[in-house]
């Protein structure tokens, strides 16, 4: 990897080295000129922001040129580039990235601290770029970094959402939903690219036409067009090694003022038309795998697909002659179906406009694209309903017909009939007549990937085992991966000195070196700093909670932790029902020598899930009760932090001692929390679902908590029926703990708020709380046996560092590189 290091990223200090005094000057004198002539404002007077903004535009300057080599050296050595089409990019903070990417953090903090200024402080003025909902985003950020530091070429394409996932604020107990208005202060970043437009068109409808030479061909009147503005965005990969573009479009009205319309008078309508264009771009969906099927969804969908497939076109006959080797030199991945109306769109421009043949373009669709699933929730898989394609996308949905036409041809002759070929039919016809997009995708595509290899195998044995079939075995796995840089170096610097001082510096580069921590974990002198480590990163959390909550927790208690979205199936019910057993048998056996414990749990409910929010609810009602019960004291506290983000999740995960990856087996398709914690050095508490079965196998039965019914276990249960009633019966902590909740214990405002939520799990528990109550609890038990010989506990937490450098995403990306992309990486 050093090999390719470019000279510029040579002549920055590594971490933990001394940044020579002209580097930290020469970066001093580009703040304070960026101070005054970028900001126009005045050291004396330069607010927190006003040095964020200045820091940031110094760090992008030494972006630029690397940038520009990178492109240049691309081009000049003919490489393929990937292009990764994803709805969401989940991204975060970018100063502490970049500078320390670049090798830069020490010389900005000098540079600052000549001038009075705290970088973290600094650092925490920036805000989070939320431009996602969960885990397809965060992985999207962390391929992103990944191939730059890969070397992979690649562009990221997206849309600029104005407003993020929203601010989740609670009152009272309840989410409230606040936009999140991360462009309002500007975002130092990003680069409008104004010369850089395409027209993306809607609506209107088809008609033959018989070209001047005789031939007929159909055309696209479109109905209305929408403008795409690119802003671009530089990935900085680790060292300084590449820097790639993401680039996110921006929708504008194409004639703003609709001048016809406004010198009529019809100054409201010249208003509506072009908040209707641009209201494509203003919001980020929350749902999060539900709320599919509406009409601004799938404009947004089509809004990106087809600028970015634009820009790629445009960007290769920049280089070559014609579109013949396009596959040659691109490699588009579709992140989840949601850009999957790029399949009929690329067969659209290829065959309306460049003049293509159906069976030329179609070999070259099927060569360009890949398809990642991360989900097979039923409620998930996208389909849309045929009369609303037919009206937004007239073009598209006669050429998903004609696909369809051909797929299924090619069943037929492979033996399919009836039942096999309505399965394997892109029109599902079953619920009125509805586009599947997972299996318009998988039938564009030359590979279609899982996420983790149990995942991968439910695809091949659920979902689509008839299509995987009929197109010839085309499913692989790629398990996800994520961006040490991000979840170890930088929000756990105190960690990874750690590292550097036993390991060397070489650590920082190559992940598999983490198994040199072996031996370390029998070592008490290197377990006791291990602990000083972490000692101090549940101190910053605990001092963070105290001032978001008022709540006091003790930095000796486990704290046991799950950060993710809210959703039934990832099963946070099931946690807090095992929380008030607890508690209650804590109150009854208050003499017990207990292990102190924090209940930690943050994430946000999609707005319209109420099921979800009112899990929060209970959540923050149980907190109330139980952090107020001074029979339980310092031994049992619950604290639910609002608003969960990436900045968060940084702050949180060094603390974890516990990391709870409790989702009913066969549901989570991989999870990638369920990595950062681990990397971290907490020990897992899960089911064998998604990832967990790998992280399982690398860091051993030993050293994790493994509980509940396996995936094949909850099938068969789901098949013959789950009896929640009798598991009830048959547990009487699992009957006590329901019985309170029911009862009001803690809600005594209101007594029946969850009797309704208990009655359901009663009647029908589909993710399976009830059946697997009690082997989660018993494992609860051995945490806190464990928890008790704290030279077992440390060791098994070193042990899960040592284990789990196999997740870094550079891993991941060098797979997808190899196997379905065709690219060269480092
Ligand atoms: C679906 C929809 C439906 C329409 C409205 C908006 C929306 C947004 C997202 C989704 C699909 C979300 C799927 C997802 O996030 N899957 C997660 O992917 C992670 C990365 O592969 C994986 O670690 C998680 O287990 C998986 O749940």
């Amino acid at each position: 990897m050093t090999d390719s290091l470019p000279p510029a990223a040579l002549s920055h200090p590594l971490p933990g080295e001394t940044p020579d005094e002209e580097a930290v000057r020469a970066f001093r004198q580009a703040i304070l000129d960026k101070l005054a002539y970028n900001v126009g404002g005045r050291v004396e007077r330069a607010s927190a922001r006003d040095w964020f903004v200045s820091t940031a535009l110094a760090a992008r300057d030494h972006v630029v040129d690397a940038w520009r080599r990178s492109n240049d050296e691309t081009r000049a050595e003919g490489r393929k580039g990937v292009c990764y089409l994803s709805m969401e990019f989940l991204i975060g903070r970018l100063l502490s990235d970049t500078l320390g990417n670049l090798g830069l953090t020490e010389t900005a903090r000098r540079a600052l601290d000549g001038l009075g200024v705290d970088l973290d402080a600094v650092g925490g003025q920036e805000a989070d770029a939320a431009l996602g909902n969960g885990g397809l985003g965060r992985l999207a950020a962390c391929f992103m970094e990944s191939m730059a530091s890969v070397d992979v070429p690649a562009y990221g394409y997206g849309i600029r959402y104005e407003n993020g996932l929203f601010r989740q604020i609670i009152a009272g107990g309840l989410q409230h939903e606040v936009p999140e208005d991360w462009l309002a202060l500007g975002n130092p970043w990003e680069f409008e690219r104004s010369g850089l437009v395409y027209e993306v068109r809607f609506g209107g409808h088809v008609r033959p036409e018989v070209a001047p030479d005789g031939t007929s061909r159909f055309v696209w009147h479109a109905g209305e067009i929408v403008n795409a503005l690119a802003y671009d965005t530089p990935v900085v990969g680790w060292r300084g090694v590449r820097i790639n573009t993401l680039r996110l479009w921006s929708a504008r009205a194409t004639d703003p003022l609709h001048l016809s319309e406004f010198n009529r008078g019809d100054h409201v309508g010249a208003q509506s038309a072009r908040m209707r264009a641009e209201a494509i771009s203003r919001v980020l969906y929350p749902g999060d795998e539900t709320e599919a099927g509406q009409e601004l969804r799938l404009r947004q969908e089509y809004f990106f697909a087809s600028a970015s497939l634009q820009d790629i076109i445009r960007r290769h006959l920049s280089r070559f002659p014609d579109l013949t080797n396009l596959a040659d030199q691109v490699a588009v991945q579709l992140n989840d179906t949601h850009p999957a109306i790029g399949v009929p769109e690329l067969m659209r421009l290829l065959i309306d406009v460049h003049g293509f043949g159906w069976d030329a373009a179609w070999k070259i669709t099927q060569a360009v694209f890949s398809y990642t699933n991360h989900t097979l929730l039923p409620e998930a898989l996208e389909t849309w309903a045929v009369p609303m394609m037919e009206r937004v996308l007239p073009r598209h949905m006669q050429l998903i017909y004609l696909i369809n036409a051909r797929h299924l041809d090619h069943a037929r002759a492979e033996g399919a009939r009836d039942g096999l070929l309505s399965s394997v039919s892109l029109i599902d016809e079953s619920h009125g007549r509805r586009v599947r997009m997972g299996h318009l995708a998988f039938v564009g595509s030359h590979r279609v990937n899982g996420v983790s290899a149990l995942h991968t195998q439910l695809m091949r044995d659920t979902v689509f085992t008839d299509l995987n079939h009929v197109c010839g075995d085309r499913i692989t796995n790629k398990t996800n991966g994520i961006t040490f840089r991000r979840w170890l170096h930088r929000a756990n610097p105190g960690l990874t000195a750690l590292l550097v001082e036993a390991l060397g510096p070489a650590v920082l580069d190559d992940p598999d070196r983490l198994a040199g921590l072996v031996p370390f974990a029998e070592d008490a002198s290197f377990r006791q700093r291990f602990v000083a480590q972490r000692r101090a990163a549940k101190e910053r959390l605990t001092a963070l909670v105290a001032a978001r909550l008022g709540l006091k927790l003790d930095p000796d208690a486990i704290f046991d932790v799950q950060i993710k979205r809210i959703h039934e199936y990832k099963r946070q019910l099931l946690n807090i029902v095992e929380t008030v057993s607890l508690y209650n048998t804590m109150r009854a056996h208050p003499t017990d020598n207990w292990a102190p414990r924090v209940k930690i749990l943050a994430g946000k409910a999609a707005p319209s899930y109420h099921q979800a929010k009112l899990i929060i609810r209970l959540a923050n009602d149980v907190a109330s009760v139980i952090n107020d019960d001074p029979a339980v004291g310092d031994r049992l506290k619950v604290a639910f932090i609002p608003n969960y983000n990436v900045s968060l999740a940084e702050a949180i995960i060094p603390a974890a001692d516990l990391s709870e990856q409790i989702s009913t087996a066969g549901l989570e398709a991989s999870g990638t929390g369920n990595m950062k914690l681990a990397l971290n050095g907490a020990l897992t508490i899960g089911t064998l679902d998604g990832a967990n079965v790998e992280i399982d196998e690398r860091v051993g039965r030993d050293e994790i908590f493994i509980f509940g019914l396996t995936a094949a276990e909850v099938a068969a249960r789901k098949r013959n029926g789950h009896d929640a009633r009798a598991a009830v019966a048959a547990s009487p902590d699992l009957r006590g703990a329901l019985d309170a909740i029911a009862s009001g214990v803690f809600s005594p405002d209101e007594p029946d708020r969850y009797r309704g939520l208990v009655e359901g799990l009663l009647n029908d528990d589909r993710y399976l709380v009830t059946a697997d109550f009690e082997s989660y609890s018993a494992r609860q038990r051995d945490v806190a046996a464990r928890w008790a010989r704290p030279e077992s506990w440390w060791r098994a937490a070193v042990l899960n560092t040592a284990h789990v450098g196999w997740f870094s995403s550079d891993r991941t990306i060098r797979d997808y590189a190899a196997d379905i992309w065709g690219v060269k990486a480092s």
